[in-house]
């Protein structure tokens, strides 16, 4: 379940998008780019055989598009998350309906905890879930034992001191079959000892932040070795210019929920 899909969704970026959050230094965003880029991604999810929910822009929260920080969704329910930015909370109410019409089982990380989905990843029954500047310890143990009581396990990893790294998933993709593709930062860790790490090379490390779907996987262009790497795991890649979303922060996993 972890890399096999039958739906996603996602939200378009709004008007406001350059008002969101950014630390990267490379410029603001071209909406319209922004736009045709996200379509692009929808299109490349589609031809991986999900059937794609399509939300309308949220103009009063510019980091909306970045869905996938917002809910965790596995086959037996839904947990929402709580930010752990101030900008983003409601963006937690504006998909909560979509969700709870899709699932009945719904659980929430609520304060003292705080949650950021892009910290959250899903290894075949296993969750890895990072402590970053957005999830603290609280929300990890909140959705540790949501997790539990549905029967998977599960693994805190704190990647606060490792420079650059928004999200845990900003350094590590799932590729199935227990390949990990990972940054340097966090390649000799002991909790990933018992897979198959392949190292991003530092030079493409945004690209540590790829998508398995189905018989594919989503890339951002640009990245050569990393194409090369997943190629010769007999993967077969949809490569996608992530330009727009990378100057506010983002990756290619943020831009859709999938489940
Ligand atoms: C933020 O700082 O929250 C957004 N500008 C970017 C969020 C990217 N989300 C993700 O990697 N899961």
């Amino acid at each position: 379940m972890s890399v096999f899909f039958t739906k996603a969704i996602v939200r378009a970026p709004a008007p406001t998008f350059s008002q969101g959050i950014s630390t990267s230094q490379l410029g603001s965003p071209d909406y319209i780019l922004a736009l045709h880029q996200h379509q692009e991604y929808t299109k490349a999810l589609k031809s991986c055989g999900v059937d794609v929910v399509q939300l309308k822009p949220a103009s009063d929260f510019p980091d909306s598009t970045f869905v996938e920080d917002v809910a965790i969704v596995h086959e037996y329910g839904v947990i929402l998350t709580n930010p752990g930015v101030e900008s983003r909370k409601g963006e937690v109410s504006l998909i909560q309906t979509k969700l709870c019409s899709l699932y009945k089982n719904i659980y929430r990380i609520t304060m003292p905890g705080t949650m950021d989905g892009g910290d959250i990843l899903r290894v075949d029954n296993h969750f890895f879930i990072g402590i970053s500047a957005r999830t603290n310890a609280a929300g990890g143990y909140q959705l540790a034992g949501f997790l539990k009581k549905e029967g998977f396990s599960s693994d805190l990893i704190d990647i606060t001191s490792i420079p650059g790294l928004l999200h845990l998933k900003s350094g590590i993709s799932y590729m199935g079959d227990r390949n990990l593709l990972v940054t340097k930062s966090l390649i000799g860790h002991r909790l990933f000892a018992n897979f198959k790490c392949h190292l991003i090379e530092p030079d493409e490390e945004y690209a540590a932040n790829c998508v398995r779907i189905n018989d594919k996987v989503l890339l951002p262009t640009h990245n050569p070795k990393t194409n090369r790497l997943i190629q010769s795991r007999g993967y077969q890649i949809l490569e996608l210019d992530m330009s727009e979303f990378r100057k506010m922060d983002g990756g290619l996993s943020c831009l859709s929920i999938r489940f």
